[in-house]
C-alpha cells in the first residue's frame, strides 16, 4: 500500500492506530499483505472485466476477495478508497450535484447511407486540403458505437476522483458514487505511465445478458420490466442509492480522453485505446484502423453483419480521423468534431398504432398476448406484430387497443413494445382483456398466485398442447414407449390419427407403418410398446400427464401419499400441499388440471384401454401436525428451508409461503426480513432454528 493512496487523515489514523496496537514490523506485513491482495484483485478482475479473459476460477476469486474483506474488517483503518472491496456503494444522496466539464463533452454528426460516409470523407479532404495539408490516405479508426450512457470519469495520479454524466456537454451530474460500483472502471490505474490529470470518456452500457437478468429478477419479483438495455443502464446509474446501481451488471466502454496535464497519450487515437487498455479500461474488442474511406464502408458492412451476434446494443459504427495532429487541424463544429461520424443503422424504434391483441397459446399452456399492429418498417424488416408478454407487461405499459404505440425492434429479437402513446389516445381505445377460457380448446384459463402468465388447464386435450403432451407421455421417464419418438408424434397428430394420449392405444400397426421411416416391422414393435406401457406405476403415470411443476420425484411422493388416482383426484389443494415437496404454486397447478372434466376423461379412458399400476398401500403415517399451518423464513443454518419444509410436511403440517391470521407457526431463520414483521403483528407464534429442530427431533426426525 504506498503511502500517496492515503489522504492525510488516512495516515494519521493509521499512524494512531499502529502506535496503538501493532509493532511496527506487524504494521508492513498487514500492509503488505493487504497490498498484494489488492494487486492480486486488481490483474485478476482486469482480466475478466476489462479484457473478458478470466486467467482463474470464479471461486478463486471469491476466496481472495472474502480474504481482503475479512482483513479489511479486522483493521478498518487499513481500508483505502481504491480497494476492490469498496465497490458495494455508499449511503445514499438526496441530490446528485452538478459538475461542469473543463472541456465540453462533444457529441457526433451522424450518417445514415454509405453516400454521407463518403460525403464526410470528402469534406475531411476538402477541409484538410484548404489547410494545405497533403495526406496519401486517411487512415480511420472504426469502432461500434455502443448504445448506452456517455460518462466522463476524471483520475487524479491515476485515482478515480471523479465521475459524471455527459449531461448538456457542458454540465452534467456527479454519479462517482455510483461508477465507483461498476467493476470494469478501475477506481486506481494501472502502469505509472499516465498523466497526472487524465479524464476518460466512454459509454456505460448494459450487456444483452445483463438486461435479460434484470428482467428475469423483475419477473419473479414482480415489478415493472426495464424496456431496453438503455434505459435500464440509464435507470441504474441514476439511483441516488449505489447500492443500488451496485447490484446492476453494468460495464463501461472507454472511447477517448478528454482532458490531459502533467503527461501524454499517444499521438494516434487508436493508440490512446490501447494506452486506456494497458491502464486497466476496457475498450471495444471490435475497434480497426483502416485506409481510406472504402475500407470504412466495408468495415461498417461487416459489423453489420456481426451486430446481432455481439453481447451489446449498439446502434452504430463511429469513423474518426486517426491521428490526433489531424483532428486537431479539422477542428469541430457547434459542437462536433469534423473528424469523427457515426453512421447508424436503420431505426430500431418506430411509432404505429395497435389494432388489436390476440391470444396465443404455447406447448405449455401459456397464453401470450400478441400485439397486431398497423405494419411498420422499423430496423430493416416490416413488422405487424409485437409480443406483450404477459398481463403484467400490458399493466406496465398501461396500453390500450386503438393506442399509438413505440415498437422496438433489437435485433433477431422479437419486436415489442416499448410505451404508449397515451396523451394521443383515441377515444375509440379499449382495454386489453385476458381470456378466461382457452381460446384453442375453451378449457378454463388458470393464473397461478404470484406469477404472471395466465394458462390454459386442459393440458391432456387442448390441440395447442397436444403434441407436447404425446411427447412427454411416451418418454423414457414417464410411459417409456420405445420407437415412439417426436417426428413420429407430430406426423401422427398433424394427420389426426391422435387427438390425444389416450387415442394411443387405439393406433393400428397399419396406420404406424404408412407414416415417413416406418415399415411393417418397427410399426409392430410400437404396437407392443405400447402394449407393455399399460402396466407401470403409480408415480410414472403421474408424471406422464404432465401436469406443470409435477416433476419425477414429486409425482412419486404424490404417488406415495395417495396410494391411487382415486385419492388424487378428490384431493384438495391443502391436502396436495402435504405431499414432500408440494407447494402452493404446485398444489393449484394439480388441482386445476384434474379439475378439468375433460382431463378426468381422458384419465379414465386410459383406464379403459388397460393401463394400470400396483395400487399403493398407504402408510399408516402418524401425522401428529396435521392441521398445523407453518410459515418458513429467514436463512437456516442446520437444514435448508426445502428440507425443513419436507420435514415439517412429513408430519402432516401443510407449509405455506406467506404469512396470514391462517398461520400457526413461523420459524425464523437469520435475517428474516417482513414475513417476521406481519408475524409477529398478527400475534403468530414464532420459532427459531433450534426450537424446529427440537420439535422435529420429538417426533423422530434426526438430522
Ligand atoms: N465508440 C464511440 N462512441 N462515441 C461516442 N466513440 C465515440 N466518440 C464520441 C461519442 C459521443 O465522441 C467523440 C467526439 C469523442
Amino acid at each position: 500500500m504506498s503511502a500517496d493512496l492515503f489522504s492525510q487523515e488516512d495516515n494519521n489514523s493509521l499512524q494512531k492506530d499502529a502506535a496503538h496496537s501493532l509493532d511496527f514490523s506487524s504494521i508492513t506485513q498487514l500492509d503488505q499483505q493487504l497490498n498484494e491482495l489488492r494487486e492480486k484483485i486488481h490483474h485478476y478482475s482486469y482480466q475478466y472485466y476489462a479484457l473478458d479473459n478470466p486467467t482463474i476460477p470464479d471461486a478463486e476469486y471469491d476466496r481472495l476477495f472474502l480474504e481482503l474483506q475479512t482483513l479489511e474488517k479486522e483493521n478498518p483503518s487499513y481500508v483505502t478508497s481504491d480497494s476492490p472491496t469498496q465497490r458495494v456503494g455508499a449511503q445514499p444522496l438526496s441530490v446528485f450535484s452538478q459538475v461542469t466539464h473543463r472541456l465540453p463533452m462533444l457529441s457526433l454528426d451522424n450518417a445514415f447511407s454509405a453516400e454521407d460516409l463518403r460525403e464526410f470523407h470528402r469534406r475531411v479532404t476538402e477541409r484538410l486540403a484548404s489547410l494545405d495539408i497533403t495526406v496519401n490516405e486517411i487512415e480511420y479508426a472504426c469502432e461500434p458505437k455502443l448504445d448506452g450512457i456517455a460518462v466522463s470519469l476524471v483520475y487524479q495520479k491515476g485515482i478515480l476522483v471523479q465521475g459524471a454524466t455527459r449531461g448538456d456537454g457542458k454540465t452534467g451530474e456527479d454519479i462517482t458514487q455510483n461508477v465507483r460500483t461498476i467493476a470494469s472502471i478501475p477506481l486506481r490505474l494501472q502502469g505509472d505511465n499516465y498523466p497526472d490529470d487524465l479524464e476518460v470518456r466512454g459509454e456505460i452500457y448494459l450487456p444483452k445478458a445483463g438486461f435479460e437478468k434484470l428482467n428475469k429478477i423483475a419477473d419473479a419479483r414482480e415489478e415493472k420490466r426495464f424496456a431496453n438495455p438503455r434505459n435500464a443502464a440509464a435507470g441504474s446509474l441514476r439511483q441516488l442509492d449505489s447500492r443500488i446501481t451496485a447490484q446492476r451488471p453494468l460495464e463501461m466502454c472507454a472511447y477517448s480522453v478528454g482532458v490531459v496535464d502533467g503527461g501524454q497519450v499517444p499521438t494516434k487515437h487508436s493508440d490512446i485505446l490501447y494506452a486506456l487498455s494497458a491502464w486497466g479500461f476496457r475498450i471495444n474488442q471490435e475497434m480497426a484502423s483502416v485506409k481510406g474511406i472504402e475500407a470504412c464502408c466495408d468495415y461498417f458492412d461487416q459489423l453489420s453483419k456481426k451486430r446481432n451476434a455481439l453481447p451489446y446494443d449498439i446502434d452504430g459504427i463511429v469513423f474518426k480521423v486517426d491521428s490526433i495532429e489531424l483532428q486537431k487541424q479539422l477542428g469541430f463544429v457547434s459542437r462536433a468534431p469534423r473528424w469523427a461520424i457515426a453512421q447508424k443503422f436503420p431505426a430500431q424504434e418506430e411509432l404505429t398504432e395497435l389494432l388489436d391483441v390476440e391470444f396465443q397459446v404455447g406447448r405449455t399452456g401459456a397464453i401470450t398476448p400478441v400485439a397486431r399492429l398497423k405494419p411498420v418498417f422499423v430496423g430493416g424488416v416490416t413488422v405487424s406484430n409485437a409480443t406483450l408478454h404477459n398481463s403484467d407487461e400490458v399493466e406496465r405499459l398501461g396500453v390500450k387497443i386503438g393506442d399509438r404505440v413505440i415498437i422496438r425492434r433489437a435485433g433477431d429479437v422479437i419486436p415489442q413494445i416499448v410505451s404508449a402513446v397515451i396523451d394521443q389516445r383515441p377515444d375509440h381505445a379499449r382495454d386489453i382483456i385476458f381470456p378466461s377460457s382457452c381460446p384453442v380448446c375453451t378449457s378454463p384459463t388458470v393464473r397461478v398466485e404470484g406469477e404472471a402468465t395466465i394458462r390454459c388447464s386442459g393440458g391432456l386435450v387442448c390441440p395447442a398442447q397436444i403434441k407436447q403432451a404425446i411427447k412427454h407421455y411416451v418418454s423414457r421417464k414417464a410411459m417409456d414407449v420405445d420407437g415412439l419418438g417426436d417426428k413420429l408424434v407430430e406426423q401422427l397428430v398433424e394427420l389426426g390419427h391422435i387427438t390425444s394420449v389416450a387415442d394411443l392405444y387405439d393406433l393400428q400397426v397399419e396406420q404406424l407403418a404408412n407414416m415417413e421411416r416406418m415399415g411393417e416391422k418397427s410399426a409392430s414393435n410400437v404396437i407392443h410398446a405400447l402394449e407393455q406401457s399399460k402396466n407401470t406405476t403409480f408415480a410414472r403415470f403421474i408424471y406422464a400427464l404432465g401436469v406443470r411443476e409435477v416433476g419425477e420425484a414429486t409425482a412419486r411422493n404424490l404417488a406415495q401419499y395417495f396410494g391411487d388416482i382415486s385419492r388424487l383426484l378428490t384431493a384438495t389443494e391443502e391436502d396436495l400441499q402435504r405431499v414432500n415437496d408440494v407447494g402452493p404454486v404446485v398444489a393449484q397447478f394439480i388441482v386445476a388440471f384434474l379439475s378439468q372434466q375433460k382431463n378426468k376423461e381422458v384419465i379414465a379412458k386410459l383406464q379403459e384401454k388397460g393401463v394400470h399400476w400396483e395400487v399403493i398401500e398407504q402408510q399408516d403415517n402418524p401425522q401428529p401436525l396435521l392441521d398445523t399451518v407453518y410459515v418458513l423464513t429467514g436463512t437456516l443454518e442446520q437444514l435448508t428451508r426445502d428440507e425443513a419444509k419436507a420435514h415439517l410436511q412429513q408430519l402432516g403440517a401443510t407449509v405455506t409461503g406467506s404469512v396470514s391470521k391462517k398461520t400457526h407457526f413461523l420459524v425464523a431463520g437469520e435475517n428474516a426480513g417482513s414475513k417476521l414483521t406481519k408475524a409477529e403483528s398478527l400475534g403468530v407464534n414464532i420459532l427459531g432454528e433450534q426450537d424446529l429442530i427440537n420439535l422435529l427431533n420429538e417426533y423422530g426426525i434426526t438430522l
